[in-house]
């Protein structure tokens, strides 16, 4: 047997195929963490058809994180004030039971929710669905999804009849025009971004365009930089359909044969002049000029977004007009052509195809469908009329169930809310209410561990089997390499575990997770993202699939819509037709800027694993606010210089970075710094909830702050969890 295991990067969503094999030398000081745990080697495997070979340095040290700060035994405790004590599993179970079952007979399944992952396997997500949506019979799962891919779902939805990223990686490769908007991809999906950039420096004619407020990375690389104002995506788009349909770039042909609703959009996009555009969107006339140029003289058009796009309160909107630009110039369905949702989590594609959020049930299913309910409930074996008709809470929705008394029961898992959510202040006040919290993490401390009454240790990335799909629909085994520490115990496990002992024993009677994906992929069965072909021994012996990959199917499909017939009841994408909203909570003279945030290249979101990593810590520091060198001089802020920045929910701290990659009236601040990396450097106690209507997707791009200069010599560090405490 190889000395390597292979595995998939538990990152980002790009899906880097990853080989581990154990240190050479386990004896030697150099292949220890100070703890004395051997450090497994990782490198590249040249073998996954997603990233051959390629890996960036989040990839590279993801082993150094595996024996740090592990949560090792279950914990619990009876009230938010009180320490923690160690108990058993079975303790600990029977708690949980008990708990579930009071909330379940006096509040109802309702007052019970789960706030899950996509850092979730396939498996941990399936069980997780059967056992609340099933057996449970409340829709209220959601998952950090919620506030990453679900405007993305939602517009692919309504354009197309059904969810699924039609590309793959390599149209990267294929194209003659990428068209890159609110995503930083050199930072955030970098294996993406080594390609495509690859292909755009040796073939000149291939243009690249970026559509981002700040002037990031990746738009470092492009040969047009569209630094817009926050918000006006919708206009810039339109803007460049009008200018599409006045010099004639439009497939009339498709148009007619393949789609519906273009007179609804003909009609928006002929208030869109390129006068009106510009200003709105701060950019000249000639660079609008010049991308719409670019997009109608392509032969094969891509366009790649992400959180820029979906984490908008018009995100669904914005998705569909992005997709309606392919639509009129029929960019879609061929090489090196369409319109290319990048997934944020590594799994957040498989928590799409389990039904991962509060209104999806397995299989591309919706829960207001009762065909699709009844599908389900046949599969499972229950009563016709379980599964609630209602979608369920989502993420934002279980915060205010909080705060209204309506939650009885929140369990959280593979996610760090009390970071990660809009509005801390609020978010955390719910949280202190809490009647029961079960947190179930890798990791102790994380900040959201702070508002638990049980703790779970949960097995991570290594230490367990399963799958995940990338964002190009490459589904992948990540197989465990090493034994969980002590006694954390898989998720899929856990979840099994409470529904047997609930009473749903041949429910959830698997005896490994290769048996749950056998189970799930069979609700796969024609369904858009069709994995009856599927099965773990599969993908170990023969490696990464792409779906759909229906039973007995020889080749992979990279592509879909291949046909030009999509998932509609009448086979037509629809246009979408949109006027731009522009942002929920716009600046005005008392909070003058427009804030946004994101992502570093070397983090991951609130640092559970890579604060830990040394060199990730000296690549990334400290956090910092980016200030146009303009609004600086105004404010009487010099570089490095403490800055308060207060919106009308909280306030932040940041050291200043004077520099002109931020447009003026906007400012930046890293998402990474929770409450146990830095003091008072968090920018989610700045932004709102408030979100897209249709995909329920807050608005975490953007919210109105002032900002003060702060004359005191006292630099935001990062003040805990120093290597000593490792
Ligand atoms: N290094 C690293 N990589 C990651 C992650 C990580 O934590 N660290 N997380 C992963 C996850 S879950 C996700 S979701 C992805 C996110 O990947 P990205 O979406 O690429 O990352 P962000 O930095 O959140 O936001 C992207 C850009 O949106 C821009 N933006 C803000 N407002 C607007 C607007 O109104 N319009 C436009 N067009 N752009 C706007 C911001 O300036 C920012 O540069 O990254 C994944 N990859
Ligand atoms: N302001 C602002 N806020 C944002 C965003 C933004 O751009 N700006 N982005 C949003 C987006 S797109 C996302 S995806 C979220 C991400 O936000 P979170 O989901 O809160 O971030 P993570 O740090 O990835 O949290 C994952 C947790 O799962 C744990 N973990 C890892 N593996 C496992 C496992 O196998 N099982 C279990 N049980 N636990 C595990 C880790 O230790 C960690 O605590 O943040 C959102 N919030
Ligand atoms: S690009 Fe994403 S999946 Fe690939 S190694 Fe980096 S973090 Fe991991
Ligand atoms: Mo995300």
């Amino acid at each position: 047997m190889s000395e390597f295991t292979k595995t998939l990067c538990p990152y980002c969503g790009v899906g880097c195929g990853l080989e581990v094999s154990p240190p050479a030398q386990p004896n030697k000081a150099t292949n220890r963490d100070s703890k004395g745990n051997p450090i497994w080697r990782v490198r590249g495997d040249k073998a996954h058809p997603s990233s051959q070979g390629m890996v960036c340095v989040k990839g590279a040290t993801i082993a150094e994180s595996l024996d740090k700060n592990r949560l090792h035994y279950p914990m619990i405790r009876d009230s938010l004030d009180q320490e923690f004590r160690q108990v058993s599993w079975d303790e600990a179970f029977d708690l949980i039971t008990q708990r579930i079952q009071t909330v379940r007979f006096t509040q109802g399944p309702e007052a019970l929710c789960m706030y899950g992952s996509g850092q979730f396997q396939t498996e941990d997500y399936y069980t997780a669905q059967k056992l609340f949506k099933g057996c449970l019979g409340t829709n209220n799962f959601d998952a950090n999804s919620r506030l990453c891919m679900s405007s993305a779902v939602a517009g692919y939805i309504q354009s197309f009849g059904s969810d699924g990223p039609p590309c793959c990686y390599e149209d990267l490769e294929l194209t003659d025009c990428a068209f890159l908007i609110g995503t930083n991809t050199a930072e955030c999906h970098p294996i993406v971004f080594n390609r495509l950039e690859k292909y755009h420096r040796k073939n000149r004619k291939v243009k690249m365009i970026v559509v981002d407020p700040r002037r990031t990375p990746t738009a470092e690389a492009a040969d047009l930089h569209l630094a817009i104002r926050p918000g006006t995506d919708i206009d810039l788009l339109n803007g460049i359909a009008h200018l599409l349909m006045r010099w004639g770039y439009i497939d009339t042909l498709f148009i007619d044969d393949c789609t519906s609703n273009f007179p609804a959009y003909a009609e928006v996009i002929r208030h869109y002049s390129p006068e009106v555009v510009a200003r709105q969107c701060d950019i000249s006339i000639e660079d609008l000029e010049t991308a719409a140029r670019y997009w109608g003289e392509s032969q094969r058009v891509l366009s790649l977004w992400s959180m820029g796009v979906n984490q908008s309160s018009e995100g669904t909107a914005k998705v569909r007009t992005i997709i309606n630009l392919h639509l009129m110039t029929a960019q879609i369905g061929k090489p090196g052509a369409g319109p290319f949702s990048l997934t944020g989590q590594p799994n957040a594609m498989g928590g799409r195809e389990t039904g991962g959020l509060a209104h999806l049930l397995p299989g591309y299913r919706v829960v207001k469908n009762p065909q699709h309910r009844a599908e389900v409930e046949d599969f499972w074996g229950l009563k016709r009329g379980q599964i609630s008709p209602n979608p369920g809470l989502t993420a934002w929705d279980m915060i205010t169930g909080l705060e209204t008394g309506d939650v009885g029961l929140l369990w959280i898992a593979a996610t760090n809310p009390a970071v990660s959510m809009p509005d801390l202040e609020r978010t955390k006040k719910a949280l202190l209410r809490s009647p029961f919290t079960i947190y179930q993490d890798a990791y102790y401390p994380t900040e959201t561990a702070a508002y638990a009454h049980v703790l779970l240790p949960a097995a991570q990335w290594g230490e367990k089997t399963g799958v995940m799909t990338n964002s190009e629909r490459m589904v992948t085994l990540c197989q465990a390499f090493r034994q969980p520490p002590r006694e954390a115990k898989a998720d899929w496990e856990i979840f099994a575990e409470v529904g047997r002992r609930l009473g749903f024993t041949k429910e959830f009677a698997f005896a490994n997770s290769a048996e749950v994906y056998a189970e799930f992929v069979q609700l796969t069965g024609d369904r858009p993202c069709d994995m009856t072909g599927i099965n773990h021994e599969q993908l170990q012996y023969q490696g990464p699939i792409q779906w759909p990959h229906k039973e007995g199917s020889k080749r992979d499909t990279k592509r879909l819509y291949t046909d030009l017939r999509f998932h509609t009841s009448d086979g037509r994408a629809r246009f979408g037709a949109y006027y731009s909203k522009g942002l929920a909570e716009p600046p005005d003279p008392n909070y003058p800027f427009v804030l946004t945030n994101g992502r570093l290249y070397g983090h991951w979101h609130t640092q559970t694993r890579t604060g830990r990593i040394e060199k990730i810590r000296s690549m990334h520091p400290e956090p910092f606010i980016e200030i146009h060198p303009r609004d600086a001089a105004t404010l009487g802020i010099i570089d490095k210089q403490l800055v308060e920045v207060r919106s009308r929910r909280g306030k932040a701290n940041f050291p200043a970075k004077v520099t002109k990659a931020i447009a003026p009236g906007t400012v930046f601040v890293p998402m990474h710094w929770g409450a146990l990396w830095a003091k008072d450097a968090e920018a989610n106690a700045l932004t709102h909830p408030e979100s897209c209507p249709d995909s329920l997707q807050p608005e975490l791009k953007a919210c109105a702050v002032q900002l003060i200069p702060v004359f005191a010599e006292v630099p935001i560090k990062n003040y805990q969890l120093q290597s000593s405490q490792w």
